[in-house]
């Protein structure tokens, strides 16, 4: 009989993982100011529910940016790729930053699984495609197209963190490479400040041919420069109460 109890409570109490789902997006949502966060979930379902989840595709999204659109920062944009715990680190010290994680969508989505079915008005957290699977997946499909609005309202001078402790820290395939990189137009952008973070261990630096390729990438007329540096100096740079938000690089 205990055991009954205690799984009936445990049932009634602890709501199936996409209820949960549903409650991480309302809560993260709340911590905004000026949202109806009901609407944006409900924005956010249309997208994939009832669908191939292999068959999401970016534009599934355009209503959703819609909804909650990017404001465009000047100076303070920050773009990353294969360092995201580090920016964390470091935007949440900072608030002179802006990334994607730190607008209402990117934060309510962070970190999260999800998916439809055809024939199903459910949302579901597990058994969801990944990117192995098929480009189209819901879960790929937002942060493509999120990315790409984000990026679409970078100005001035952007700020990049790479990861100077892998052979190829910019990659054509990954979202900044494929994405957002392409997105920056001159003069509205003005430059592109790469920064590059190692770890304790210096793999590659601002040579690295891989910057070849970005510069090929990079629209005419937009300013490039890379900076080294070690992550004890990167996270440095985050709590240096001279410089609250003058740049370190
Ligand atoms: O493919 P990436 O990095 O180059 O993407 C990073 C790039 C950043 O500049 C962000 O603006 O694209 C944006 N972005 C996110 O903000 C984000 N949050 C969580 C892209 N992807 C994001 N994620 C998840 O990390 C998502 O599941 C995606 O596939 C990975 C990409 O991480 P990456 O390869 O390090």
């Amino acid at each position: 009989l205990l055991l009954c109890v205690t799984v009936a409570v445990v049932m009634v109490t602890v709501p199936h993982k996409p209820e949960r789902l549903k409650g991480t997006f309302i809560s993260r949502c709340e911590l905004f100011q000026g949202y109806d966060c009901e609407n944006l979930w409900s924005v956010f379902q249309q997208a994939y529910v009832g669908k191939d989840p292999c068959k999401v595709p970016t534009e599934a999204y355009d209503p959703l940016i819609a909804t909650a659109p990017f404001r465009p920062a000047c100076n303070r944009m920050m773009f990353w790729s294969k360092t995201k715990d580090l920016v964390q680190d470091f935007t949440e010290k900072r608030d002179c930053f802006l990334t994607l994680e730190e607008t209402v969508l990117g934060f309510v989505l962070d970190g999260l699984t999800w998916c439809g079915k055809e024939g199903s008005s459910e949302t579901f957290t597990s058994g969801c495609p990944g990117w192995g699977d098929c480009e189209n997946n819901p879960v790929g499909s937002f942060w493509r197209r999120a990315s790409a609005a984000f990026a679409d309202g970078a100005c001035g001078d952007v700020s990049a963190v790479l990861n100077g402790s892998i052979e190829t820290p910019f990659s054509t395939t990954s979202i900044f490479g494929s994405i957002e990189l392409k997105r920056f137009k001159s003069p509205r952008v003005r430059s592109l400040k790469i920064v590059l973070v190692s770890q304790e261990n210096t793999v590659s630096n601002c040579m690295n041919p891989s910057f070849k390729d970005l510069q090929r990438e990079l629209g005419a007329g937009i300013k490039y420069n890379c900076t080294e540096m070690t992550e004890s100096k990167f996270n440095e740079c985050s709590s240096d109460p001279e410089k609250p938000c003058g740049p370190c690089w």
